[in-house]
């Protein structure tokens, strides 16, 4: 009999959590395939069957960390705006508290409001996303609280922006990261080269204070990772992003994490398995690395 816990562990009260898996099932601007809403269900499920032993470090983490799995953030009626203060107003507390989130989306522009929930504690946060999409629209479909445009939104907070596998964006996104300070774009295509790769592990390695990680699931290659709403080609494989993930770590304090825009596909499970996967892989990297609750120590 399942729990419905993340990794199926003992239900642990929220007060005493170092980590909180929180699922936002939001979906309401997806512009191709859509799904996005059963994303944080797929994950929770698939991470059942996510075996709890390390084998790159011969070690059980979710034994050394204390993770709880907290109620959905339900859709609000309200619309984008009411959505994402209604997200705020909810982890808050937790953030003021020491809490770290892993949050499971839904579409991508959930990012904008937890990255905002996140400067209240960490006015010196940097940003750090995995996106093949740049989402740096000024507006999309009318609205700038949609998924296309959510980097843009974060950007706008002030604070330095990475983001790592690309290899697509439009002529006014083009336009805008050629002027833009404070960004840093490091292209799937160029991340092919080893020598590149190399130097966007000593950029993130250079990053200063605490990070926010959004992991946007189609940064993936679609070979491992169909399922999601604008799959695109020539993506990263799994072991290059443990790469990055693991660097990310080791320069010191993350202080949130969130994977958005898993589109489960009906009978293949390898899309929430391969999330699932990457974020108890994330989880044993921050335990090993003693992140957790020492903010600043190495920054
Ligand atoms: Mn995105």
């Amino acid at each position: 009999m399942s729990r419905g816990t993340f990794l199926d562990l003992e239900p642990l009260n929220l007060r005493e959590a170092e980590v909180i898996i929180l699922p936002i099932p939001y979906e309401a601007t997806t512009t191709y395939g859509a799904g996005t809403r059963y994303g944080p269900a797929a994950i929770v499920a698939a991470s059942h069957q996510v075996e709890l032993w390390d084998e790159e470090n011969d070690d059980n983490p979710s034994q050394r960390l204390q993770i709880a799995t907290a109620g959905e953030i339900s859709p609000d009626a309200g619309g984008p705006a009411a959505m994402l203060e209604k997200i705020k107003k909810r982890v808050r507390p937790w953030i003021a508290d020491g809490k770290f989130l892993v949050t499971l989306g839904g579409e991508h522009t959930i990012t904008q409001a937890l990255v905002e929930s996140y400067l209240t504690k960490y006015p010196d946060l940097t940003i750090v996303a995995f996106d093949a999409h740049a989402d740096l629209r000024e507006k999309y479909e009318n609205t700038p609280l949609s998924h296309a445009c959510v980097l843009r939104r974060v950007w706008e907070l002030g604070r330095p922006l990475t983001i790592i596998g690309v290899r697509s964006y439009s002529a006014g996104e083009y336009d805008f990261m050629k002027v833009a300070p404070r960004l840093t774009l490091l292209k799937a295509r160029n991340l092919q080269d080893p020598a590149y790769r190399q130097l966007a592990l000593e950029h993130l390695g250079r990053i200063r204070g605490p990070v926010y990680i959004s992991f946007d699931v189609d940064v993936l290659d679609p070979a491992i990772m169909p399922g999601t709403g604008t799959p695109e080609p020539g993506g990263l494989e799994y072991y290059q992003t443990l790469e990055f993930l693991k660097a990310i770590v080791a320069r010191g304090p993350v202080v949130g994490f969130d994977l958005v825009e898993l589109a489960p596909l009906p009978g293949h499970r390898v899309s929430e398995f391969t999330a699932a996967r990457l974020i108890y892989k994330f989880l044993g990297y921050l335990q090993q690395n003693r992140a957790l609750g020492q903010e600043g120590q190495k920054a």
